[in-house]
């Protein structure tokens, strides 16, 4: 069976699963919608209640939330095994994604890039008070990551993992702002893992182009 992958073009989030998949070789398909979009609800809230992208579809197992959807395609499917079995880097794993979940996703992501980046490339307004809070509140997500970063080359641990998976996108997207670049400048370590994944196939194939 196919997985479907409802997904936006654009989404952070949607690009952990892309990254996942492409890790592990899984075939998919791709069924585009907009979250943002307000037309598009309907239907697609019986499929995500909270109309938020990615979810997928596998046979008759429909399932939202990244984390879940990632450890699920994980553990069904062969290829790489992307949860390390040791039980230490194993929690820092699910302690990565939770950060990235709960503190990371808003300042990196929705407050830095879309309004250094993705508003003025779309010519949409500019909200400074929003960048600033952002670039405020993204040093400590940065400084708390540099704390636990793994030595092994990855975040998590000496392989790579799914926590890798959940963070690239939202340090892609920030180091897009010139703020982000220099901000990511002052953490070494985590500016060596970026520099160590950034070029990873399942990373670059699923960098969205802005225009
Ligand atoms: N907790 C969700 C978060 C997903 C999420 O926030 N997705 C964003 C796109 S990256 C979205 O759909 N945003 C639509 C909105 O905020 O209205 C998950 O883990 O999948």
């Amino acid at each position: 069976m196919t997985i479907e992958l409802f997904n936006f073009k654009f989404s952070a989030y949607g690009r952990i699963v892309k990254i996942v998949l492409a890790e592990k070789k899984i075939k998919h398909v791709i069924r585009d919608i907009n979250p943002f979009d307000m037309d598009a609800a309907d239907d697609y809230l019986q499929i995500h209640p909270f109309k938020r992208v990615p979810a997928i579809r596998h046979g008759d197992l429909f399932l939202y939330e990244t984390s879940a959807i990632t450890q699920y395609l994980d553990e069904a499917f062969g290829g790489p095994s992307l949860q390390p079995t040791n039980i230490q880097e194993r929690a820092r794993m699910r302690q990565v994604m939770a950060i990235v979940d709960n503190y990371g996703y808003r300042p990196l992501v929705r407050k830095v890039f879309s309004e250094s980046v993705f508003n003025p490339v779309f010519d949409q307004p500019v909200d400074k008070e929003l960048l600033k809070e952002g670039i405020e509140e993204s040093a400590f997500v940065l400084r708390a990551l540099e704390k636990i970063i793994s030595d092994n080359g990855y975040i998590a641990s000496s392989t790579f993992s799914l926590a890798d998976a959940h963070l690239i996108p939202m340090v892609d997207y920030f180091t897009m702002a010139q703020e982000g670049i220099e901000m990511l400048g002052d953490y070494s370590k985590l500016s060596a893992w970026y520099e160590h994944i950034k070029g990873r196939p399942s990373v670059e194939t699923t960098r969205p182009l802005l225009k």
